[in-house]
């Protein structure tokens, strides 16, 4: 376990007072350099602009962190860090671009979608479609997850670009998840779709070349 402490400072002060946004205080991604690792977590708050958390990291090499927090007398931002975790590197896996957009996790079947036609530089739905494998019925028992359907998290192949991806409000529990976002520029991004069902929550990636 290596513990994370992230300072959060306004002109080397530390920032005190955060709003609650999407039920934390803090949220922090951490992924991997080749994007093979993806980790969703809310370090605590000890006071004084300080949050921490453990976390395991599966090899050495060069991390993506993103802290998205709202300082109580300011607006939402997300502050980006590159870090590099002194350990036995592991082989980069490269960034596949999936061919078709079905996945299967923990007996789930994903199917991501993109309305109207995938662009850069134009807003656009990520929709998914959740199916039980088993039963083969559609998913509609989703609950919240950190106050929404869902949560979406999408990053540019070389880590540099974190994307603004919000839900669409006032949706039930599935089987559909609808979220919007805007791809800066083409060039091959992955998304993670984070939903909760029975209590736990599982991840589905994606990866896509836009135009
Ligand atoms: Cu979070």
């Amino acid at each position: 376990m290596i513990i994370i402490r992230l300072h959060i400072t306004n002109n080397d002060e530390p920032i005190h007072d955060f709003e609650v946004n999407h039920e934390k205080l803090l949220h922090l991604i951490i992924v991997s350099k080749d994007l093979s690792y993806f980790n969703h977590v809310h370090p605590e708050y000890k006071g004084n602009g300080v949050f921490e958390i453990e976390n395991e990291f599966p090899a050495g090499g060069a991390y993506r962190m993103v802290a998205d927090f709202k300082p109580s007398d300011g607006s939402s931002m997300s502050k980006m860090e590159w870090i590099h975790v002194e350990r036995k590197n592991s082989q980069p896996a490269a960034v596949a671009v999936d061919n078709h957009l079905e996945k299967s996790v923990d007996g789930k079947k994903v199917v991501l979608s993109v309305d109207p036609q995938l662009e850069a530089g134009k807003e656009l739905t990520l929709k998914f479609t959740l199916t039980d494998e088993n039963t083969n019925q559609p998913i509609s028992d989703l609950e919240p997850y950190l106050g929404s359907i869902g949560h979406v998290v999408v990053f540019s192949k070389d880590g540099e670009r974190y994307l603004h991806v919000h839900a669409v409000e006032d949706q039930g529990s599935g089987p559909e998840a609808v979220f919007e976002t805007t791809f800066p520029e083409s060039g091959v991004y992955k998304i993670w779709g984070q939903f909760q069902k029975d209590g736990e929550v599982f991840t589905v990636p994606f990866v896509i070349q836009v135009p």
